[in-house]
């Protein structure tokens, strides 16, 4: 790795500012468990010893993510608490972030230069299309979309599956603007031999290897075809953030979001089911048949994850509140469900022997997630769960309890329990 000189560091990025920003230094702070005394101190460009390289320092100063949980940093992965998703739209500042590398330079740079995007394959004209290109030749779409990855609720899995631990908050729903993927391969001609795209971003492999590729997933052209599947450059208003994939990302809703590939560059059309990195393996693909809790299955019993399942998150209250009794509590959050819409959502207090229905919120569009809301009264002081369960349009609902483990610990859908203790 690069040796360290901070006075270089700073002046070859033409920045004045001298010491680490303080939201990198809590960050820093956070991911060593302790107070850094001379923290204000630090220069920039510089990581502390325990933490590892000074690119870990450039990615932090372009994210400002106060209050996200940090899971790792090189790559950035970072989670929201539950009480942090309480927006109807989620905040570019409180979206969990999933790389799997590097930040391409450009992302920071907020640079077109040089940028197109190439589409190619089973296509009629292969094409490069620029920014401007894309902007005005197409209809422009907006809409609220949830993104949540494969692996959120990992951490329920026993035995432990390796990946990120994710809780509950790799999940988040916000505005996109951008325009259909479908009317961009329809310009380029779909062939009949066209069965599944495949993206290819401009993000690093951690080994800083050019020949190779950090993450190209895809999706059935089906999937490319539906009217909700994008190809946005804004989020929440703004061009797309640095760490979301400016300039240009897939926006695959109802799909594990690593489908929604970031910094994007290229899609090629595929004659078969694409095989680019993490599209094969283990990676975000299930057992074909339910194994049990530690089995090592063999790659071809396993099948790519689709839709994902119906889910929701408590957003307030938070766990460890304490409330008064005979006072209403407004318990609220959201409901999503990669097959549809929610048909019903209910909360129990009394760890599930009765269930009371909440009100729940038509989802702004197809694939955004449903506000519900309901008031309690607790009985009398003491230890209470809230256990809070959907149900979707298919009828599929919520398990209990962690579902189906599996090696890479995908899809845990349990429901979300939180403790409330009501004082007298
Ligand atoms: N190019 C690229 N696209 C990517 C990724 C990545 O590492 N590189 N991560 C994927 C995964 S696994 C997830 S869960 C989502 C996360 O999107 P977010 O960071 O905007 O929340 O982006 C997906 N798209
Ligand atoms: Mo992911």
């Amino acid at each position: 790795m690069s040796t360290m000189k901070p006075e270089n560091t700073a002046v070859s990025r033409g920045d004045r500012r001298q010491f680490v920003k303080a939201s990198t230094l809590a960050t820093f702070s956070a991911m060593l468990g302790m107070d850094i005394p001379f923290g204000g101190l630090i220069p920039q460009g510089l990581t502390p010893v325990a933490l590892g390289q000074d690119e870990v320092v450039q990615e932090m100063d372009l994210i400002h993510k106060p209050g996200l949980r940090v899971l790792n940093l090189r790559p950035v992965n970072m989670e929201t608490p539950a009480l942090l998703l309480d927006d109807e739209i989620t905040p570019n500042q409180r979206h969990f972030v999933r790389n799997n590398g590097l930040m391409p330079e450009r992302a920071g740079q907020g640079s077109l230069s040089g940028w197109t995007l190439d589409i190619d394959g089973e296509v009629e004209r292969p094409m490069k299309l620029s920014m401007d290109q894309l902007q005005s030749g197409f209809k422009v779409v907006e809409g609220a979309y949830v993104l949540e990855c494969g692996g959120n609720g990992r951490a329920g899995f026993y035995p432990p599956a390796p990946g990120n631990q994710w809780t509950l908050g790799a999940v988040g729903c916000a505005l996109y603007k951008g325009i259909r993927l479908r009317d961009v391969l329809l310009h380029a001609g779909l062939r009949n031999s066209a069965v599944y795209i495949g993206y290819y971003g401009e993000d690093i492999h951690l080994s800083r290897d050019p020949s190779k590729v950090v993450i190209s997933r895809g999706f059935p052209i089906s999937k490319a075809l539906d009217e909700h599947t994008l190809l946005a450059w804004e989020m929440n208003g703004e061009p797309l953030p640095a760490v979301h994939g400016f300039p240009l990302r897939l926006i695959c809703p109802g799909w594990p979001a690593s489908t929604s590939g970031k910094w994007l560059k290229r899609i090629t059309v595929r004659n078969v089911v694409h095989d680019g990195e993490k599209m094969t393996g283990h990676s975000y693909r299930m057992p074909k048949y339910p194994v049990a809790p530690g089995t090592d299955v063999p790659a071809q019993d396993m099948e790519i994850i689709s839709e994902m399942p119906v889910k929701s998150i408590i957003t307030f209250p938070e766990t460890g509140m304490e409330v008064p009794q005979n006072q209403e509590v407004p318990l609220r959050g959201h409901a999503w469900s990669g097959s549809g819409n929610i048909s019903a959502m209910d909360v129990s207090i009394d760890f599930g022997q009765t269930w009371k229905r909440t009100e729940l919120k038509a989802p702004r569009n197809k694939f955004a997630w449903q506000r519900w809301n309901v008031g309690i009264q607790f009985p009398g002081p003491g230890y209470y769960e809230v256990w809070a369960r959907a149900t979707d349009v298919t009828g599929a609902m919520q398990p209990m309890v962690v579902p189906g483990w599996n090696p890479r610990g995908y899809l845990n859908n349990a429901m979300h329990r939180i403790a409330i203790k009501v004082t007298a």
